[in-house]
């Protein structure tokens, strides 16, 4: 899954990276682990050679958004944003003398902003897009591929018009298949971190706290970080992190806020595969099937799917391995239907 960091220049978006890259900040793509004591128990138990958590791919490769007037995305933005699984807006909710910022702060003003660009982003492809329909003979016939992105682009242009992103449609599978086939911003998932200043590192203020809740009412998830701090805490020894983080009053860094987020935002649960060589979390979109499990960990595998061998989370726990698991009768041989369920011990039987 590719999470890309966008927003203005000087809102915290290299900042948040550093933070959450461990500290690491090369380049400018890192895989974010998802923080997951199920798994930490998983390979203690096992003791496998290879232990691979699950991961989140951020990108701080953007171009930042044009303050002042103009337009507010470059080409090149555009392009690379299209790639994306989900867009990470980092606003700016702090003040300060040295860090130079476009405007006032005004988080509430930066997040219609950029999202208003998305929109009309999206209204101008579906614009163009409807006036070539119009030249189309088939758009006019029901049933043909023309005639329902016709029908569809027009209901959507209406609402974008009315400044609403396509992420808060509810399309059908079709629909949705034809907002991803043209790659549209407003479709994409977006979850928003509020930059706020040290003082609210731990505890965000009110004002914070009801934007927060407001964007959570129409869907979209946010959270609260001081990048400043979190940079700091990420360069530390383990040791010194907690009591960082404890004296800031955060439970949990900064990392773990994203991901759960980013996570949440994109519909994504976590299986495991506990083998002796190679133990290993991976997300999963909720509801796929333990076909498309198998896809995930290899394409031959999924190809050879014979059957799923699934210990639940809880049961591996409690029997307190795989071999006690099966002992107890605990493990289910499943089809390729099954639905994968969040925290499952998967066992792929295959042909390959
Ligand atoms: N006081 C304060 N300064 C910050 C915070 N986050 C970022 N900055 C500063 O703001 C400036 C711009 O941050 P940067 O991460 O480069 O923003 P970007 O342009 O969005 O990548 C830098 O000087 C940072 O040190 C914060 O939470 N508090
Ligand atoms: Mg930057």
């Amino acid at each position: 899954m590719k999470v890309g960091l966008i927003g203005f220049a000087g809102a915290g978006k290299t900042s948040l990276f550093q933070a959450v890259a461990e500290g690491a900040g090369k380049g400018s793509i890192a895989a974010v682990r998802v923080p997951d004591p199920r798994f930490d128990k998983i390979v203690a138990q096992v003791r496998p050679k290879k232990a691979t958590p699950a991961t989140v791919t951020l990108t701080d490769d953007l171009d930042d958004a044009q303050g002042g007037t103009g337009r507010l995305f470059t080409q090149r933005f555009l392009d690379e944003a299209r790639k994306l699984d989900l867009l990470l807006h980092v606003v700016r909710a702090f003040e300060s003398d040295v860090a130079p910022y476009h405007a006032s702060v005004d988080p509430q003003r930066d997040i219609s902003t950029i999202e208003d660009e998305l929109v009309l982003t999206d209204l101008q492809i579906v614009e163009n897009r409807l006036e070539r329909l119009k030249k189309s003979t088939t758009a006019r016939t029901p049933g043909t591929p023309d005639y329902l992105d016709r029908v569809f682009f027009e209901r959507v242009r209406a609402e974008l018009e009315n400044g609403r992103p396509i992420r808060a449609l509810d399309l059908t599978e079709d629909e949705a298949a034809i907002a991803r086939n043209y790659q549209f911003l407003s479709a994409k998932p977006m979850v928003v971190a509020l930059n706020v200043s040290e003082s609210e590192a731990g505890r965000p203020g009110p004002e914070i706290q009801s934007l927060i809740a407001k964007l959570g009412s129409v869907g979209t998830q946010a959270f609260a970080v001081s990048a400043e701090v979190e940079r700091e805490i990420a360069q530390l020894d383990p040791e010194a992190q907690r009591e960082f983080l404890a004296d800031y009053g955060l439970e949990e860094p900064a990392s773990a806020r994203l991901v759960r987020a980013v996570y949440d935002s994109l519909g994504l649960i976590t299986f495991f595969t506990a083998g002796e060589n190679e133990t290993r979390a991976w997300p999963l979109r909720r509801g796929s099937t333990a076909l498309k499990a198998a896809d995930t960990i290899h394409s031959d595998i999924a190809r050879g799917f014979i059957r799923a061998e699934v210990v639940s989370y809880a049961d591996w726990e409690a029997a307190g391995s795989w071999e006690a698991a099966v002992a107890q009768g605990r493990m289910r041989l499943e089809g390729r239907e099954y639905v994968v369920q969040d925290g499952d011990l998967l066992h792929i039987r295959n042909k390959s």
